[in-house]
């Protein structure tokens, strides 16, 4: 029932993403959405290509189903890591923070299925005219780097934009999210948050405490000084960040302070003075489970809820007639 366009596009049974967190997405993380019947999704993040190459290797290993790459396009080493991509045939990738533009070509030549994340109607339109296959719009509801509409308002006008199949992303993390972006237009959904409390994500415990911990108001974003606004969860961090911010250091001090913030919170455990990125469903995230788990509940949820709206409008329209 929910098998369509975008699982064609991607061959996969579900039309569910894993967000490509960095450092937070390794091989194993997104080899289990992928046998799942979700497409897993390796972050490459800031990580060298080294890193980036034996998380794909792993994948590689550990399930025979499509997975994809997220370039981040901040990354020191992103052309290296493209070539890393083109090299190993990796079938999918996505981009986030900036414009994969002028990497296209590239990956056309390839055969990669290239899914941008974007957060503006403008960049959707541009990118679809350079022949992107599918976008993902993602809400400021999200972790990470964000833009600064909400999912709600910018799903339906992306989807009005383009005529690509639209991925909704953002404050998505169960069956409920799911319905609620198909209804606005998206042929699937990407979840980054719900994917750190899959039991095959390698991320700290202690990260992955403070997301089952996190209530609803418990994220922030920090550094919109520095133009590139970062959704967390509120720790020592975010009020020491605050703090510089308001005593006017300069843009660059504060950059160079965020600097290895989110690997030392997701690979040794800092959460006090590591950048806890997660998204405000983090209010919704409360078990630690396999990651078909999670998948399985969300498709079921979904078709529970979809079914039961078509019988009570059933019910309706006999009353009526
Ligand atoms: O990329 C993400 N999330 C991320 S990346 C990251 S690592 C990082 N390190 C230092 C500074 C900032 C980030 C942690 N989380 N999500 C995808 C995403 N992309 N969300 C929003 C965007 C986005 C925003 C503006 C994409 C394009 C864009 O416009 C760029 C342009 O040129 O118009």
């Amino acid at each position: 029932m929910l098998k369509n366009n975008l699982c064609q596009l991607l061959n996969i049974k579900y039309p569910i993403l894993q967000g490509g967190m960095a450092w937070v997405a390794t091989g194993e993380l997104a080899a289990a959405v992928s046998n799942a019947g979700g497409l897993g999704i390796i972050g490459a993040g800031h990580a060298p290509p080294q890193i980036v190459e034996k998380d794909i290797k792993k994948a590689k290993s550990l399930t025979s189903k499509p997975f994809g790459v997220n370039i981040m396009l901040l990354s020191t080493y992103v052309e290296e890591v493209i070539d890393l991509v083109l090299l190993e045939g990796v079938p999918v990738v996505t981009t986030g923070a900036g414009n994969p533009g002028k990497y296209m070509e590239d990956f056309k030549k390839k055969g990669i299925k290239v899914i941008p994340v974007i957060a503006s109607v403008a960049l959707a339109k541009r990118l679809v005219r350079q022949g992107v296959d599918a976008v993902i719009a993602e809400g400021m509801e999200g972790g990470g780097h964000i833009g600064e509409i909400t999912s709600m308002v910018l799903i339906p006008q992306v989807v009005e934009a383009v005529d690509v199949p639209v991925i909704g992303a953002g404050g998505i993390a169960d069956g409920r999210g799911l319905v609620a972006a198909l209804a606005l237009g998206a042929e699937g959904v990407q979840m980054g948050t719900r994917f750190i409390c899959a039991q095959e994500c390698q991320a700290h415990s202690n990260y992955k405490q403070a997301v089952l911990n996190a209530k609803d108001r418990d994220t922030t974003v920090s550094g919109r000084s520095t133009g590139h606004p970062v959704r967390v969860i509120k720790n020592k961090l975010t009020r020491h960040f605050e703090k510089l911010e308001k005593e006017g250091v300069p843009k660059k001090e504060l950059e160079e302070f965020g600097v290895g913030k989110l690997q030392s919170s997701v690979v040794e455990g800092d959460i006090n003075m590591g950048s806890i990125m997660a998204g405000q469903s983090a209010g919704m995230v409360n078990k630690i489970e396999p990651a078909k788990d999670i998948i399985d509940q969300v498709i079921s949820e979904a078709q529970k809820i979809m079914s039961s709206v078509f019988n009570e409008n059933m019910i309706v329209s006999k009353e009526k007639s």
